[in-house]
């Protein structure tokens, strides 16, 4: 690993990821052994090996995957996540870090069709806000519902498996087009606070790793994932930033890294304050989520203009 000047054996590099997930918990002080941790799993390498680590080092980390209904992908990736589910007892290749017994581990799945009629091709397809572009109706619902079950589930936080290539393309496409109050929110932690009331706490404990980290770790710890990336994520503008941020590295190794690190830094040091911005938020009249507007929270309206669609 040229970006860390490291180079590890098949048996101690699982146990440097471990260590090193473990430090970036207590560096950005995300959670702590007696916290209950919501993992959303996608059937990806990084959300299942984040699942994977916290538990070997102890936490109480259950899993929530969102059944999305995508034809030839979710299928695919529930699967991954409910096998990898039923193996977690068993998939230690080697023994924790810390050498605590693995508390037993909870799965949640949420099916959009089940519980909310419509899967998220064809919400996006009936509303405007989805027409040409499923992700942001998918990014709309994937918030709402996992902040649901974090909250019903009386979770303290939810961990997501975003890494450094995602964190660096998020920050350099915000950059670029200098949306500041974006800027200003990225980090390894949202507090409910900074959320807004009634929001869940937010980390994100791979967010120092690169993904090829985190894909070495599933392939030497043998965590079956789904290689193939959503259908709805070809042409996306993040995976034109992590190709440009790709580039960047081959030619000059830890850019990435670098430029992520410069960045938590300079927002420790204040840099960024004045620029978060403050919205009023109020309880949603229908599911009593957070929300700017003046009634309905966006997720709600989604599934309102279903019902009077069929009138
Ligand atoms: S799942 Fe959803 Fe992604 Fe697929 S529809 Fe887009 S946002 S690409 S992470
Ligand atoms: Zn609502």
């Amino acid at each position: 690993m040229r970006h860390h000047k490291l180079a590890l054996c098949e048996i101690h590099y699982p146990e440097w990821f471990v260590a090193q997930t473990e430090r970036a918990i207590r560096k950005y002080r995300m959670f702590g052994p007696d916290d209950r941790v919501l993992v959303a799993v996608s059937g990806g390498k990084d959300s299942l090996a984040l699942w994977d680590v916290l538990l070997k080092l102890g936490y109480q980390a259950d899993g929530l995957y969102i059944d999305l209904g995508i034809e030839g992908y979710s299928d695919a990736s529930r699967d991954k996540v409910e096998r990898f589910a039923r193996t977690l007892r068993t998939l230690n290749v080697r023994p924790s870090v810390r050498p605590a017994p693995r508390p037993a581990a909870r799965f949640t799945v949420v099916d959009l069709r089940a519980e909310y009629g419509e899967t998220l091709p064809e919400v996006a397809r009936r509303v405007r806000r989805g027409r040409g572009k499923p992700c942001s109706v998918c990014g709309l619902i994937k918030r709402h519902v996992m902040n649901r079950v974090t909250r019903d589930g009386g979770y303290d936080v939810l961990a997501t498996g975003h890494n450094l290539d995602d964190e660096a393309a998020v920050l350099f496409g915000n950059v670029l087009h200098w949306k500041t109050g974006y800027v200003a929110r990225q980090a390894p932690v949202l507090s409910a606070s900074q959320e807004g009331g009634g929001l869940s706490r937010k980390v994100k404990p791979f967010c120092r790793f690169y993904e090829r980290d985190t894909a070495a770790y599933a392939l030497i710890t043998g965590i079956d994932y789904i290689y193939d990336e959503c259908p709805h994520a070809l042409g996306a503008t993040s995976l034109r930033y992590k190709a440009v941020l790709n580039d960047m590295e081959e030619k000059s190794p830890s850019t990435k890294l670098q430029f992520y690190l410069g960045f938590l830094r300079a927002r420790q040091e204040g840099f960024f304050c004045e620029q978060a911005e403050e919205v009023e938020l109020h309880p949603c009249s229908n599911c009593g989520q957070p929300t700017s507007a003046p009634d309905l929270c966006a997720f709600c309206r989604l599934w309102k203009d279903a019902v009077e669609g069929e009138r």
